[in-house]
């Protein structure tokens, strides 16, 4: 029995309506939609280490990465929801080449485009680290009654009318904005609902932990090499040295951060001349959830993510995010140096 006080996703989302005046309703539904797809992948990704879901599923995505049978069934899952809701005309996926276009007489009227990575982190499945799911909704462009085309994707992300993100972790928690502050709820499975667990979150100003992939240290640009060595300087008067804290999956190193302040770093290599996240389904849904906390997300050289025109689908995109005093301190470091991205 859900106790007097718990609020239930359901609940908040129609509470939040009504601070859109001229909302019919169908954002409300959408998220409805996708926070019941989140509850089913959940239960696979709990399962994964009892059901033989585990391994390679043979497909090879655009990424160039083996697909993994999650990976497929959460990208089926998803898709198959935005579908139904009758809202959706089409979605981008970090598993398909090109937009998944739905043309039945439902959707092709529907006012909603999705990006989304139907599972980050994947390749961690085997090894019981979190993953998860991160999607950003915009309007379509294009009208209404029409199938939707690529044009409808590239949209700045400060065009995002909702972005979020579900982590499979410890406990499943659904982490999303509406332009009204970022908000989490976990997941109660005794009762199948997502409860409001983190009203309003506030990323701190400051933080002492960075994350990054040293591994790829030599192929870092000076700027990055510089900051990382500031980090790890003892300064007691700024908390220096920092911890290192990076765990391979964007979700799990952003959730953490965004609650203990800290920054996340992938900025371009010289073997990932672009960076290597993606701009459409990792980074704009991010830095939106980012800067509704009150932190940041450039690309390490003063441009605000949510400011980028895409130009591609699967556009790769250097990213710094985080505390906002760290991404402003990062790229101090970063300015120093005439590598423009
Ligand atoms: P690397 C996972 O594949 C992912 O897309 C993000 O979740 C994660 O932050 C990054 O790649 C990890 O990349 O090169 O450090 O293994």
């Amino acid at each position: 029995m859900k106790g007097a006080q718990v609020q239930t996703l359901n609940e908040v989302i129609i509470q939040q309506q009504s601070a859109f005046p001229y909302a019919k309703g169908e954002l409300s539904r959408l998220l409805t939609h996708l926070g019941v797809a989140a509850k089913i992948v959940h239960k696979k990704v709990n399962k994964a280490g009892l059901v033989d879901i585990l391994g390679e599923a043979g497909a090879i995505n655009i990424q160039g990465e083996d697909q993994k049978k999650l990976d497929i069934f959460a990208d089926k899952t998803f898709i198959s929801s935005f579908k139904s809701s009758g809202i959706v005309a089409g979605v981008a996926t970090e598993e398909q080449d090109e937009i998944v276009v739905f043309t039945d007489n439902l959707s092709v009227n529907g006012n909603y485009i999705i990006c989304m990575d139907p599972l980050d982190g994947s390749s961690n499945i085997d090894v019981n680290v979190s993953i998860g799911t991160i999607f950003s909704i915009y309007r379509r462009i294009s009208s209404p009654g029409t199938p939707v085309v690529t044009e409808d994707f590239l949209q700045e992300g400060n065009k995002q009318v909702a972005a979020g993100y579900v982590i499979y972790g410890s406990s499943t928690m659904l982490v999303y904005t509406t332009g009204l502050g970022t908000t989490g709820f976990t997941l109660d499975p005794s009762i199948g609902e997502f409860c409001l667990s983190n009203q309003f979150m506030e990323t701190p100003k400051e933080g002492s932990i960075y994350s990054i992939n040293e591994g790829n240290y030599i192929k870092f640009p000076q700027g990055v090499k510089d900051y990382l060595k500031y980090c790890q300087v003892e300064d007691k008067s700024t908390n220096r040295p920092y911890s290192s804290r990076y765990i391979g999956s964007l979700v799990a190193d952003f959730h953490r951060n965004l609650i203990k302040g800290g920054i996340f770093i992938y900025p371009r290599t010289s073997s990932n001349p672009r960076g290597k996240l993606r701009l459409l389904y990792e980074c704009n849904p991010i830095a939106f959830l980012a800067e509704q906390a009150g932190g940041l997300a450039t690309n390490g050289y003063g441009k605000r993510i949510l400011d980028v025109k895409p130009k591609e689908l699967h556009q790769r995109i250097s990213f710094f995010t985080g505390s906002a005093n760290m991404v402003k301190k990062a790229e101090s470091f970063m300015s120093k140096y005439d590598e423009k991205q």
